[in-house]
């Protein structure tokens, strides 16, 4: 994986105990605990070597601290989304803003529907799942932006009780990506070894992997020993939970540069 030196994130909007989840959570999200958790995450980037830009809230966008569906990197440029959920478009112009900053940032347009959180890079092929917030036009626009920059574009099925690919996997390295036991074939992933996460952990899957280390949930005792044995990279828990009751993971809170 190419070395990250910037990662974009996004405060967390005093609004976001009204963020999309799948079931209400129970007991409804803490702001104020969300926040910390927040704060304590951007300080785990840094141990990566991150330099961490943290956006200001929209209190009008409840999800917006979960950048990564807002813009997917792709080499030299970077595609600004528009999320599947009509809810979170107005989340895009701020991260496309930031972004612009780095890189060429290309756009697209309705009927196109593509979250970050449903593309997972290995190498140069993104694997993208085709869920109910990515559509084929979402898929189709990313291809036309990553296949001139060498990079190739595989269409992942995904199941309707998952959000976006990424719940159930996340990238390690160029060649090795941890999957949730139970949910998607190991051969999705073509040649790259695939660690398995037991299902009882099945929200650690979701790590991320930069510069070397790695942030893991800090409830997972299984991946840590999993990602301890692999290899000897810092191995970084992370205390998310807030961000899970609204279906949020390690990678969606940044978009690394
Ligand atoms: C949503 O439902 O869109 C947000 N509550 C959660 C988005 C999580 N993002 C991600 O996995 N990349």
């Amino acid at each position: 994986m190419p070395r990250s030196a910037i990662a974009i994130t996004r405060a967390v909007a005093s609004s976001f105990a009204n963020a999309l989840s799948a079931r209400p959570p129970d007991p409804p999200i803490d702001v104020g605990r969300a926040r910390e958790q927040h704060g304590a995450y951007v300080a785990a980037l840094g141990r990566l070597g991150l330099e961490t830009v943290v956006l200001d809230a929209d209190d009008a966008c409840p999800d917006c601290c979960f950048v990564e569906d807002a813009c997917v990197v792709v080499g030299d440029a970077a595609l600004a989304t528009r999320p599947g959920a009509a809810t979170r478009r107005a989340e895009v112009e701020a991260v496309a803003a930031a972004v612009a900053r780095h890189r060429r940032v290309e756009r697209m347009e309705a009927p196109a529907t593509l979250d970050g959180g449903d593309c997972l890079l290995l190498g140069l092929t993104f694997y993208v799942g085709r869920s109910a917030r990515t559509n084929d036009a979402g898929i189709a626009r990313l291809r036309e932006v990553a296949t001139p920059r060498g990079f190739e574009v595989v269409a992942v099925p995904m199941p309707p009780s998952v959000l976006h690919l990424k719940t159930v996997c996340s990238p390690l390295a160029d060649d090795v990506v941890l999957l949730a036991e139970g949910t998607l074939p190991r051969s999705t992933f073509g040649r790259a070894r695939v660690l398995l996460v037991p299902s009882s952990e099945a929200h650690a899957a979701n790590v991320l992997a930069a510069n070397g280390g790695v942030l893991v949930a800090h409830d997972a005792p299984a991946t840590r020993e999993l990602l301890e044995t692999y290899g000897g990279r810092p191995v970084i828990p992370v205390d998310t939970s807030e961000m899970r009751k609204a279906d949020g993971a390690l990678t969606c809170l940044s978009v690394l540069l």
